[in-house]
């Protein structure tokens, strides 16, 4: 994506309609880290929480993302969710830029030499400049997270992550029952 003048590059044309304002935005440095970060598109329209997609690069877009981090708020957005591999700096300036909550999604790129670059790009922020880190390649997580982050002020979305978190128990409990009748002895779940 090549950068444009500053008073067009924000109003790309595009064939997605927006339904609904979204609540969550999720971006990444580049078409290549989609199929990673959208675990996090799938997991948030599992909960049913509205949210965009785009690509805005720290390093080949930097006034693409200078306006949409500066735009965030007020466009309705309340939570950030970025992923970029190898030098990644989009979570950690877009962070600096606007109030909103950011959570970094580090990417294990074709640019990343083992993954602990993108790692610690994101994580080591600051002091008063804070990113939420998730693990490696871990969009599903942070999807989950902007979703809790959203819960305080929305009790019916609390009660789904609450749904989705007794179904994660259940997942383990059947696993359990699955070991024991396949003959591995537990003397935990015998008393
Ligand atoms: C980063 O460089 C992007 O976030 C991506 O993870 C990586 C490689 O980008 P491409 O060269 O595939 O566009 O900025």
């Amino acid at each position: 994506m090549n950068e444009q003048p500053q008073t067009t590059n924000h109003k790309l044309q595009t064939t997605n309609h927006k339904p609904q304002t979204p609540l969550v935005g999720i971006i990444m440095g580049s078409d290549s880290d989609l199929p990673i970060m959208k675990a996090a598109a799938e997991i948030l329209g599992f909960f049913n929480i509205p949210f965009e997609l785009t690509v805005v690069s720290a390093h080949r877009t930097p006034q693409r993302m200078v306006l949409y981090a500066e735009g965030a708020r007020l466009r309705g957005l309340q939570v950030i969710i970025a992923g970029a591999g190898g030098a990644a700096h989009l979570p950690g300036m877009v962070a600096a830029i606007t109030p909103l909550p950011v959570i970094g999604v580090p990417i294990k790129s074709s640019n990343s030499i083992d993954g602990w670059d993108s790692v610690l790009s994101i994580l080591q922020m600051p002091n008063g400049v804070p990113v939420a880190t998730v693990a490696l390649n871990a969009a599903k997580n942070a999807g989950i997270l902007a979703a809790k982050i959203l819960s305080v002020g929305d009790k019916d979305l609390g009660n789904r992550i609450a749904a989705y978190m007794e179904q994660l128990k259940n997942e383990v409990h059947e696993k359990v029952v699955a070991l024991q009748n396949s003959g591995y002895p537990n003397a935990f779940d015998s008393v």
